[in-house]
């Protein structure tokens, strides 16, 4: 296994979601112990702290279910220039959580070094949702819905969001264990070219082969990966600690699974961990399995020699 070099940035957001607690992530995944794991398995860990937005002068939109508009727009420019030094500096970053809101800066920071480097940027949804709202469609009014659409340069947020001067190809992303998706995302995702693996889908063929599809892709276009795991694409039964719970979500192996093919195709380049809301947790049991979690993604596996048939 290649030691890595990681590097932590907290982002304590939670003005995307309706529950207030994910602003205590950061800290949550650091009491769970993720650097010591990091560190257990050869990896070099620097923990950055967390970020803190710059105040921007009030940010209103016509839909009036939006709220946080401004705070949101204050994380996502923070969060893309926190983003794109650290992928500058060649190391992993990995974004601790806050809400699925901060994606909006992480996708476009990591985005803006992968065209500096004239290498395509992929996206690996690990979800209940698509997170594929715009400022129009969302009814919620909760930013962490959008994430997705900005990311793939989706119109709908011009002079709202920073401008997206890289969004990401929507043929490089992939989303799976989808299972919860508004009809405006329907829409959207009827029309764009995004590989989708929802749980439908999972429960008959199984977890892995669209996974290693998506990951052959990347492999073949040498482009760099951004994973963007959201508490709730595990099944409630195991993280229960996440404000938007959809039953029905990736088993513990499932995860484990996504986890280690992730580590054994060496593609990942960076990592956002959102939606952990420790206020929910009961005495820290969904911040230690993303920390289990975190150990399959960065080389934990049992057997160091694949046990597949080829
Ligand atoms: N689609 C629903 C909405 O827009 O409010 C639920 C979004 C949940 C988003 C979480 C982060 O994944
Ligand atoms: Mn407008
Ligand atoms: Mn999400
Ligand atoms: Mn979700």
């Amino acid at each position: 296994m290649t030691p890595q070099n990681c590097t932590l940035i907290g982002a304590p957001v939670q003005e995307g979601t309706h529950q207030p607690g994910c602003l205590m992530g950061p800290d949550a995944f650091r009491t769970a112990g993720l650097a010591q794991e990091l560190t257990s398995l050869g990896h070099s860990v620097t923990d950055r702290g967390n970020v803190a937005p710059r105040a921007l002068p009030p940010q209103t939109h016509e839909n009036q279910a939006i709220h946080h508009l401004t705070e949101t727009r204050a994380w996502a420019e923070a969060l893309q220039e926190a983003a794109y030094t650290a992928a500058q500096s060649g190391d992993l970053p990995i974004f601790l959580g806050g809400d699925h809101s901060l994606s909006i800066g992480t996708v476009a920071g990591v985005a803006r070094h992968a065209a500096d480097l004239d290498q395509p940027q992929f996206v690996l949804w690990l979800d209940a949702h698509p997170d594929m709202h715009t400022l129009g469609t969302t009814s919620s009014g909760n930013l962490h819905g959008t994430p997705l659409a900005y990311a793939m340069g989706v119109e709908g947020f011009e002079g709202h969001y920073p401008a997206n001067e890289h969004p990401v190809d929507p043929a490089n992303v992939c989303l799976i264990g989808i299972r919860s998706v508004d009809p405006a995302e329907r829409a959207l995702i009827a029309n764009l070219p995004v590989q989708v693996a929802d749980m439908r889908g999972i429960d008959e063929t199984g977890i892995a082969a669209p996974l290693r599809e998506f990951l052959a892709k990347v492999e073949a276009a040498k482009g760099r990966l951004h994973v963007s795991l959201d508490v709730d694409f595990l099944d409630p039964g195991i993280a229960s600690a996440v404000g938007t719970t959809v039953p029905g979500g990736a088993t513990f192996r499932e995860a484990h699974l996504v986890m280690e093919m992730l580590h054994e195709s060496g593609l990942m380049t960076s990592l956002d961990l959102v939606e952990l809301n420790p206020f929910l947790d009961e005495r820290g049991k969904t911040a230690r399995l993303m920390v289990d979690l975190c150990g399959s993604l960065m080389g934990r596996r049992v057997l160091d020699k694949p046990t597949r048939s080829h």
